[in-house]
């Protein structure tokens, strides 16, 4: 999705990828390549995403204006696959759910293992399957959710907490109706992945750095990743965290409660 650039500000472009040097996106001057590859279809398919964007952003609205409606706090999780947002949200259930009422919206390409984990915690469970019927997409989007909803009941929840199929690009291109958006990153990916796969760093208001118990036995470099994630985003709230040893687990459980005192 990231080819016709859909930028922070909502707005979208196709052009000659030879007359810039890509500093709106704040990489590097280094010629990428030629991608305007597309001469037969290349208009069409702008036209295509633009419409797919615009009509997830009515039903992200229509989503936003029920959570509004039933006063319940939306948070948007994403990661790469295995980053470790379900471990976190059994921690984050387990210290929650007894004193906030939660739901969960799981969303996952195929089976509910996941969402399975997180039965039994006191949270409304609804799982979101993109191979049934959404075309097995690596994203939720805004219809996926809604269609998510209707097997949850918004009004008696404070906080919706939504768990988007791993992926570290897709998930960050698509409104969902959220009121923020979080991140769960692994050291084991490296430090260098702010500058790689920039649009959901961007996207983020907080990062959760996650599966710091195995940083003695990594060379990842946290002030480098850091620094890294501060190049795109400047702004977004840092939590080291291990959803194996509940390290971090604290801070991002009361992230998560000023979200809920925010209201809707
Ligand atoms: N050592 C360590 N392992 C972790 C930590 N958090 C998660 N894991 C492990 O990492 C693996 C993936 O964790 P998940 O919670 O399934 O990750 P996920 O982001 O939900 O994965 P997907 O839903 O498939 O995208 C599991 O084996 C977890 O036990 C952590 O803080 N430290
Ligand atoms: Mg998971």
């Amino acid at each position: 999705m990231g080819r016709f650039h859909p930028h922070s500000d909502g707005t979208m472009h196709d052009h000659d990828h030879h007359d810039h040097d890509h500093d709106d996106e704040g990489l590097t001057a280094r010629d990428v390549g030629d991608h305007s590859g597309y001469p037969e279809t290349g208009t069409a398919r702008v036209a295509v995403l633009e419409d797919i964007l615009s009509e997830n952003d009515q039903v992200a609205d229509a989503n936003q204006k029920d959570f509004a409606e039933a006063g319940v706090r939306v948070v948007n999780i994403m990661s790469s696959p295995g980053a470790g947002k379900t471990a976190l949200l059994k921690r984050t259930l387990a210290a929650l759910a007894a004193g906030t009422r939660i739901g969960i919206l799981e969303g996952d390409i195929a089976t509910s293992i996941d969402a399975d984990q997180l039965d039994g915690y006191g949270a409304v469970v609804s799982l979101v399957n993109t191979s049934a019927g959404f075309g097995g997409e690596c994203h939720l989007d805004a219809v996926m959710v809604r269609s998510g909803l209707s097997r949850l009941p918004l009004p008696e929840l404070d906080l919706l907490l939504i768990e988007n199929v791993g992926n570290l690009v897709c998930p960050a291109e698509f409104r969902v109706g959220e009121h923020a958006k979080a991140m769960v990153y692994s050291v084991t990916e490296g430090e260098e992945k702010p500058l790689k796969y920039p649009v959901m760093f961007r996207a983020v208001d907080v990062v959760v750095i996650n599966k710091v118990d195995l940083l003695p036995y990594l060379d990842f470099d946290l002030d480098k990743f850091l620094a890294n994630l501060r190049a795109v985003n400047p702004q977004a709230t840092t939590i080291r965290a291990s959803a194996r040893t509940g390290e971090g687990v604290e801070e991002w459980c009361s992230w998560l409660l000023g979200q809920a005192a925010a209201g809707a």
